[in-house]
């Protein structure tokens, strides 16, 4: 039987969200709800502040900065009320902007609730509480700070900036926009399909968890561009073409990895499925493994790679069936887009790929299938794969590539899976077969 712990925190997210009553929202629909450009050098302010009727992500209005320095800024003052950010409580803060800027740090500054700067836990005056954010960026993203480590982060709140720092001067017409800031007491708990975390990208996903230390030269972010499900997505964007296979881990290495009692077997089955979509109107090779551990020792599955075969730009669901090469407590997968060396299936400058609604699934009875005949979407076409030879009809046979991209004769094959490019017309698709 083909097991599956369903999002088994959908409960937890919710309670989670209960207890965030404290929490602290600004969303910036009519006005500046008491932002402002804060923090002046010499008497010249660093930036313009403004409010944006139609800007943020669904158009309900933002607060726009336009940088001056690298000292941009937008920060919150409410001395006249007394009513500040309860940053005793409130040890996170959630962010929703676009930072169309060439801008590539958020750093976190004012004075706390006892009149002292806001600064990392040395409290050395160059301490400073800095967190990353990708440039150039024309997409809204979500993205929750951790406050909770940094002991400055006390009290009630009268003077709170966030800088938005590095590389200026921005080209005309760059600006950073803040759709929505909220300060609340925890991160909605993260949800798991079997040993993924985050698998849907909603509220809760970080890009921290999709860790990596192989992400040669893209940008990745958690968007709400799209979505196969929900209104969120892993996107990986490369604004060069890619010079290597670029990886996701779906959590920090041992942390919050599903451990199973008892564990399972050698020989079990896995298998992961998730949704893709491109904007290419060539296929690309998505590649997945799986590290299994067991106390202290980990093993990882061979590489499975998949070709799409969409040329629409719209989001196909992929499989990717693994067995395990050891006895393992803990799984992981690993996931990202490979580097094959194919002009047709090479990632090129300007691509982007999306992820969504990953699914996992791990028992020593998943039937492991592929199909030996392909269905089409090209009305009467086939595509057959036996004997070593692939034949189709009702439709031109244009070339056969390998999994990893070599284009190969349609005859004399060895088993393994396919990719066929057919043609009717002016019609082509891509299908996969398996001989
Ligand atoms: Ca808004
Ligand atoms: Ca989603």
């Amino acid at each position: 039987m083909l097991k599956k712990i369903l999002r088994q925190a959908i409960a937890l997210s919710v309670l989670s969200f209960g207890l965030n009553a404290n929490a602290q929202l600004f969303d910036f629909g009519s006005d500046l709800q008491g932002w402002a450009e804060d923090f002046q050098s010499g008497g010249m302010p660093n930036g313009t502040v403004s409010h944006s009727p139609t800007g943020g992500a669904s158009g309900d209005g933002a607060l726009m900065l336009v940088r001056a320095t690298n000292n941009a800024n937008f920060g919150f003052r409410n001395v006249a009320t007394g009513t500040g950010i309860d940053a005793t409580t409130n040890k996170f803060i959630r962010i929703v902007y676009r930072n169309n800027t060439t801008a590539t740090e958020i750093r976190v500054d004012g004075l706390n609730g006892n009149g002292d700067a806001i600064l990392g836990n040395s409290g050395a005056a160059d301490d400073f509480i800095n967190f990353p954010i990708v440039a150039n960026s024309t997409e809204f993203v979500t993205t929750f700070l951790d406050m909770s480590a940094f002991t400055s982060w006390e009290g009630n709140l009268q003077n709170f900036l966030m800088l938005v720092r590095r590389n200026f001067p921005d080209a005309a017409g760059q600006s950073f926009l803040l759709d929505e800031i909220e300060f609340i007491d925890s991160i909605p708990t993260g949800e798991f399909s079997e040993f993924i975390k985050n698998p849907n990208f909603e509220d809760g996903s970080t890009i921290a968890d999709m860790y990596t230390n192989f992400f040669p030269n893209g940008e990745r972010s958690i968007t709400n561009a799209d979505a196969q499900d929900g209104n969120q997505s892993l996107r990986l964007f490369f604004p060069t073409a890619p010079v290597a296979a670029a990886w996701n881990f779906t959590s920090p290495m041992n942390t919050n990895k599903t451990a199973y009692s008892p564990t399972f077997a050698s020989g079990t089955n896995l298998q992961v499925r998730m949704w893709v979509r491109t904007n290419r109107t060539s296929p690309v090779v998505i590649n997945g493994r799986i590290e299994l551990s067991l106390g202290g020792s980990t093993a990882t599955t061979p590489i499975v790679a998949i070709t799409t075969t969409r040329t629409d730009q719209d989001w196909e669901e992929l499989t990717f069936d693994f067995v395990s090469t050891i006895e393992f407590d803990q799984a992981r997968f690993w996931f990202g887009t490979a580097h094959p060396g194919n002009a047709t299936l090479q990632l090129q400058a300007g691509d982007e790929v999306f992820f969504d609604n990953l699914n996992a699934f791990v028992d020593d009875d998943v039937v492991l299938s592929i199909a030996s005949i392909s269905n089409t979407k090209l009305e009467g076409a086939s595509v057959n794969a036996s004997n070593g030879t692939i034949t189709v009809s009702g439709a031109n046979l244009d070339a056969v590539y390998t999994i990893t991209g070599q284009e190969v004769e349609a005859t004399g094959l060895s088993s393994g899976l396919y990719i066929v490019k057919i043609s009717q017309g002016d019609k082509e698709e891509v299908v996969k077969v398996a001989m």
